[in-house]
């Protein structure tokens, strides 16, 4: 059959939503390619694979039921009618039997389709996180958001100046320099980032990375400094002290602006350069130039998940955007910048939380079950295992795959084992679908109706293909699940539907977006810098920040409230080289995880044959002096140990990652995955008591482990 029009429209592999050219063999999608200009073309493997994805033969078929024991993966295919009714029942009983707050919903990355998140928003901070279960009565919603980009996007520059990062922009087109903290953006989605600091780069602007690993972007565009993992906040205090020393702060903003300024300067006093440089690696001259470079004018920041994962993750963001904010970089040009407010042709379907028990994991990470109005789903095995504070028993896993994803997967696949009623909802088999009662088979979003919101910019999601087998949207398997519990009026039941309600108050905008593949551009407000004085920043119009003390809070008010230390205290990684002088005798390497690879999304296309070649096995980054004396090579297999356990990784000898340090590739352990990935589930290495108090985050990029080959 021959290839046939070229249709505008938006990848649907990631959440993204690339603009892309869709190429057809009759009602098969062939091929896509980059719109052009679009900066897909520079990265972004997978969306080039989507033929594979789409077609491949491991999508799930059609709705399942479990016909073996729990983890046996013995199934059998059910109608859509039965599947619906099934599951009812099941929650029902969990809900007879245990209350309704025993019924919990988790969802993971393949949970971000944007009705998804304005039907079933719960209001907080965290978009991910879905309100089904609120009409029954239980308050049990949880999200990715647990060990994710909550930390830096929420809960740090909220309990700093009371908005969260979503409200901020890196000024790219006006800076003089560009710095990248623990980002990497030529892994985003999409990688709209990285097209413009190439740009910028062209331009003649200074981008720096300070990163472990000198990652793609600084290769292409930047100075790249190493650093220890875990020990961003040492960094940043030491680069504030040499501020203070020097005294190069923003003194009028420091006095009308800043709260807490004396303390931190204070505290700041312990972190000289010469110290700071034994707990980051960092040289003394190094940070003491970095200071003064970086507190220039016009120096955009852009920092991303690299800093959540060590103990005081939310603290060293903190220290960060502290020291921008002390450089008179923060909403002026070329710093980091607040957005001016849109409002939204968008609705969201707002349903309040029930009232009583309060959802698992507020006892003890308080301040994120707040600020997101969800619970924290590092508690959830305590739950499921031992009933505390109170017993979860059934959970619905939308697009997450919890066992490659979480520290422990030996704990949580018993948690998965013992609940009663398990429903999963995929596109392909995972661990834990194999111990679910029913299996719901979900779209990728090139087979569904639905829109894309970007800051500033709606695109309509156009269907591209028919659904593959019996696969359905996401959006209308919740809609229609609620509807065979009986409160499907909460939920519009079609598409159609669901598209008139998100866009009721603006029904031109919806024909609009729906007639142009590049999408609407929103009416852009002229943009203000320091809005902090003229009353733009905050609700009430008046000036000031959003916060308590209407200032920029480096001795934040919210964290002293929940019980933290309201200063950005850094703490040593509390199993590292300094914080366990025992441990690193046998384990005498730093441990980091997950970078991103451009041929996987998390445990998401290693099944897939076309972007397996590009990275056929699990690899771990090691520097040639480290690999030396172990007598490793380049290719070898060789065995990552913690004190925890040992997984199996193919080495990569290479100066790209800082000598000392090991980085440990993410997303193996999955059931569909060839055997090397499948045995390399690098979270059998991790710890789930290890955490970040306050975000409740786990400690995956600051640990110790021995290499050995294999
Ligand atoms: N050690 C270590 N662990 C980590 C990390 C790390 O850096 N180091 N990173 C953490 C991070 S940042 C994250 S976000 C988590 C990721 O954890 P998860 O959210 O579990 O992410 P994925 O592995 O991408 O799994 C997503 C699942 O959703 C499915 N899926 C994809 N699209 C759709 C869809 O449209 N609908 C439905 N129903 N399903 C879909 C996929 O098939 C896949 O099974 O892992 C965390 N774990
Ligand atoms: N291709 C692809 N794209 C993805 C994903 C994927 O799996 N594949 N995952 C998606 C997800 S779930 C997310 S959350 C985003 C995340 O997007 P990013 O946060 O940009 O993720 P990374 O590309 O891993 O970049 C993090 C960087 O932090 C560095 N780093 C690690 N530890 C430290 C540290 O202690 N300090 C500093 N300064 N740096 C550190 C790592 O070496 C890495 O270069 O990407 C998304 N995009
Ligand atoms: S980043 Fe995501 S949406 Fe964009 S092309 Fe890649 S897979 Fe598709
Ligand atoms: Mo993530």
């Amino acid at each position: 059959m021959v290839e046939k029009t070229i249709k505008k429209g938006l990848c649907g592999i990631c959440p993204s939503g690339c603009g892309v050219e869709i190429s057809m063999k009759g009602e098969r999608l062939h091929r896509i390619k980059p719109m052009e200009g679009h900066p897909l073309g520079i990265v972004c493997r997978r969306g080039i694979h989507a033929e594979e994805i789409i077609y491949s033969p491991d999508r799930l078929p059609s709705p399942m039921k479990r016909i073996g024991n729990r983890g046996e993966g013995k199934f059998e295919k059910i109608s859509w009618e039965e599947a619906f009714e099934r599951s009812a029942n099941l929650i029902k009983k969990v809900i007879e039997k245990s209350g309704p707050e025993a019924m919990a919903i988790y969802s993971g990355r393949g949970g971000f389709e944007e009705s998804l998140i304005d039907i079933f928003t719960v209001g907080g901070h965290d978009h991910i996180c879905l309100n089904f279960l609120f009409p029954l009565g239980s308050p049990n919603t949880f999200s990715c958001s647990s060990l994710c980009n909550n930390a830096h996007r929420v809960i740090a520059p909220v309990s700093t100046f009371g908005v969260s990062y979503d409200r901020l922009f890196p000024d790219f087109e006006k800076s003089d320099q560009i710095v990248v903290w623990g980002s990497n953006p030529a892994t985003d989605s999409p990688p709209i980032h990285l097209k413009k600091i190439l740009e910028a780069k062209a331009r003649g602007t200074k981008v720096v990375v300070i990163d472990p690993l000198k990652t793609y972007t600084a290769e292409k565009s930047g100075e790249w400094i190493g650093l220890r993992p875990g020990t961003d906040g040492a960094l940043a205090l030491g680069m504030a002290h040499v501020m203070m020393e020097k005294g190069f702060y923003d003194e009028a903003f420091a006095n009308d602006w800043i709260h807490g300024l004396e303390e931190f300067k204070d505290y700041v006093k312990g972190f000289p350069p010469e110290v700071v440089e034994k707990i980051t690696w960092v040289k003394a001259e190094k940070i003491r130039k970095l200071a003064e470079d970086i507190a220039k004018p016009k120096t955009s920041l852009l920092l991303h998940t690299g800093l959540e994962y060590t103990n005081s993750g939310v603290q060293n963001i903190r220290a960060i955007l502290i020291f921008w904010a002390l450089a008179g970089n923060l909403d002026r040009p070329g710093g980091l910048v607040f957005r001016m407010s849109h409002r939204s042709p968008a609705r969201r379907n707002r349903i309040e939380p029930p009232r009583g028990k309060p959802a698992i994991g507020s006892d003890r990470h308080r301040l994120y079950c707040v600020l997101n109005r969800s619970g924290h789903f590092m508690e959830v095995p305590r739950a499921i295992l031992k009933g505390e504070p109170y017993p979860v028993r059934g959970l619905i896993v939308l697009g997450g795959s919890i066992i490659t994803a979480f520290p422990n997967p030996e704990e949580w696949r018993r948690s998965i084992e013992a609940l009663d009623c398990l429903l999963v909802i995929d596109r392909f088999l995972t661990n834990e679908a194999l111990y679910a009662d029913i299996v719901f088979p979900a779209t990728t979003m090139f087979e569904i109706t639905s829109y894309k919101r970007y800051p500033g910019h709606l695109s309509f999601r156009e269907r591209v293909v028919p659904p593959v087998g019996e696969a359905r949207n996401d959006y209308l398997i919740l809609a229609g699940l609620a509807k065979a519990l009986g409160y499907g009026d909460h939920y519009p039941q079609s598409e159609e539907a669901m598209l008139e309600f998100v866009f009721q108050e603006s029904p031109e905008f919806l024909e609009k977006m729906k007639s142009t593949s590049e999408g609407l551009s929103l009416p852009s407000p002229p943009m203000f810098y320091e809005k902090y004085k003229t009353g733009l920043l905050r609700k009430d119009g008046h000036p000031g920040f959003e916060t308590p003390s209407k200032k920029f809070e480096i001795a934040s008010n919210l964290l002293k409230k929940y019980g933290h230390d309201p200063l950005p205290i850094y703490q040593e990684p509390s199993e590292g080289p300094i914080g366990s002088p025992d441990l690193v005798k046998e384990f005498p390497l730093v441990l980091t995880t997950g970078t991103r690879l451009q041929s996987a999304f998390r445990s998401q296309h290693l099944n897939i044959p076309g972007l397996l070649k590009l990275q056929d096995k699990p690899n771990i980054l090691i520097h040639p002096e480290d690999a030396d004396p172990r007598g490793i090579q380049n290719g070898d297999k060789v065995w990552v140990k913690t004190k925890r356990g040992k997984v199996p990784f193919y080495a990569k000898v290479t100066r790209r990652i800082m000598k000392g340090v090991i980085e440990a590739n993410m997303g193996g352990g999955g059931p569909l995955q060839p055997q090397s990935w499948r045995e390399a589930n690098v979270n059998e290495l991790t710890d789930s008591e290890n955490r970040d108090s306050i975000s409740g985050f786990p400690v995956f990029k600051a640990l110790l482990c021995e290499v050995e080959k294999g």
